[in-house]
């Protein structure tokens, strides 16, 4: 066989040419094309290869789609929008399912956080909510309120604010100063190794926004930004207290706190928000992915009703945009569809109970890998999992790379980024399939050189 030939079956018909004009997002081009991943149905867990083998989806695409692919009642949604009202502008007119949606979504978010406004994708929701912030702050006549900070390991998406509040390196280093932003350290510390949920100790990391706010002054400081775990950064949970005594500092010196709920917000923790889970209400809260399952692109911000109210007194006539900001494709009717069947499935499925079922079953998993060759640490919360694996010299990517690269062989989608492999399989998930994961994980790790 040529080599064009065996690509031929992993790609879909595709020849190693047909694959070079798509630049692929994050993405190693030249080694995927080298060796492609296709990806061709999916139903379930499960994803269809080109090759035509059934592969777990270990990270729920990319932790998107926690209620399972094909969902129906959200396919049939989207179907019926696309005939019906497939766009409307959403600038000075609306069509009535934005509103829904809002509604619905409000409903369910912790009390105060109470006005939604719709974004594209989650790095939308990342610079959309800065420049509220900043905004906010100068119509309150405090326009010197402008920094923004993140923390190192946090990822926000891929738009300016967001890769400067953002906090992987590799995502910074090409694009050097973007906007006004500082950072916390992250919160990974060598005690907490092997914990199981969050860990117990870095509570006082806390207090180095006390020491920003010294460094800054309080009077500079438009918001700090942080999910409430990180995903992309190699899922960094909270140490127990340090979300509580932040969102203390923050109320103590006037400076708004967002939680970039992207990943934490619609099941994965255990409850439909990071901040049920945490008992901590954030003034802004970040949401995408789940918020219609993936199945069609869209993010919210959502904000207390004094932000949203001190845009609106400070209009001028009413007919007067409060906000300059907004997406040809804010609101979508095909994405409010989409939202407003996800959300169906999140209530009356009850996502969020499945997760706190599971997770106690994926947690000791995970954990039962610990041992195996090259494992550094294993954290968990919820339906997320990292499995840290010891850096080649310069290359921290490399294994995990290497280990990726045999589960898709083996029937397992498994997402490495930086030094772990991360875990955070659909809410739908059963323990066979988690027992899949695991063994195909430890067959895999076992037999790393
Ligand atoms: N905030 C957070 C916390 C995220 O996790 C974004 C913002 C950006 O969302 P969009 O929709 O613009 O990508 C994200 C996205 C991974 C991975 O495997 C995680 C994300 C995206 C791609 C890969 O870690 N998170
Ligand atoms: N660039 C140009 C030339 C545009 O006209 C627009 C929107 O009208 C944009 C960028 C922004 O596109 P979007 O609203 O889809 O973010």
């Amino acid at each position: 066989m040529t080599t064009d030939q065996v690509l031929t079956d992993a790609a879909a018909g595709l020849s190693r040419s047909d694959l070079e004009a798509f630049w692929m997002p994050y993405t190693g081009n030249r080694q995927f094309k080298d060796d492609p991943r296709m990806i061709v149905a999916a139903e379930g867990c499960y994803y269809t290869s080109a090759d035509g083998r059934q592969i777990f989806d270990s990270l729920s695409g990319l932790f998107c789609s926690g209620y399972g692919h094909n969902r129906p009642e959200i396919a049939d949604a989207v179907s019926k929008q696309v005939r019906e009202l497939d766009y409307s502008p959403g600038f000075q007119f609306a069509h009535p399912k934005s509103f829904e949606l809002a509604n619905k979504l409000i409903a369910l978010t912790p009390e105060g956080l109470d006005y939604v406004f719709f974004c594209c994708s989650g790095s939308d929701t990342a610079d959309t909510s800065m420049k509220m912030a900043k905004a906010y702050w100068r119509l309150k006549g405090q326009g010197s309120k402008t920094k923004i900070i993140g923390r190192e390991r946090g990822y926000h998406g891929v738009n300016i604010g967001g890769t400067s509040a953002g906090g992987i390196g590799v995502n910074r280093k090409l694009y050097g100063q973007l906007t006004d932003t500082d950072h916390l350290s992250h919160t990974l510390l060598p005690e907490n190794v092997f914990s199981r949920g969050l860990p117990k100790h870095g509570v006082e990391l806390a207090e180095e926004l006390e020491s920003l706010v010294a460094l800054h002054d309080a009077s500079n400081i438009a918001a700090v930004i942080i999910e409430p775990y990180s995903g992309s950064g190699g899922v960094v949970l909270p140490p127990e207290g340090y979300l509580q005594r932040i969102r203390e500092i923050c109320t103590k010196h006037d400076i708004l706190l967002i939680f970039d709920e992207v990943i934490t917000a619609f099941g994965r923790t255990g409850a439909n928000f990071g901040a049920d889970t945490f008992g901590v209400i954030p003034d802004i809260m970040n949401l995408a992915k789940g918020l219609t399952n993936a199945v069609i692109p869209m993010g919210a911000v959502v904000t207390k009703t004094d932000i949203y109210e001190t845009f609106m007194a400070n209009g001028g006539p009413d007919y007067m945009l409060e906000f300059p900001h907004g997406y040809t494709y804010s609101a979508h009717p095909v994405a409010c569809a989409a939202g407003l069947a996800a959300l169906d499935v999140l209530v009356n499925d009850r996502m969020a109970e499945r997760v706190r079922n599971l997770s106690p079953y994926f947690e000791d998993a995970v954990h039962s890998l610990k041992g195996l060759p090259h494992i550094v640490d294993i954290r968990n919360f919820g339906l997320c999992a990292a499995i840290q694996i010891e850096a080649l010299p310069g290359e921290p990517a490399r294994r995990p790379f290497e280990i990726s690269m045999e589960c898709w062989k083996k029937g397992l989608y498994a997402r490495y980024g930086g030094d772990v492999i991360a875990l955070a399989p659909p809410f739908i998930s059963e323990k066979r399939d988690i027992d899949f994961m695991t063994n195909v994980l430890n067959d895999v790790i076992s037999s790393l050189n």
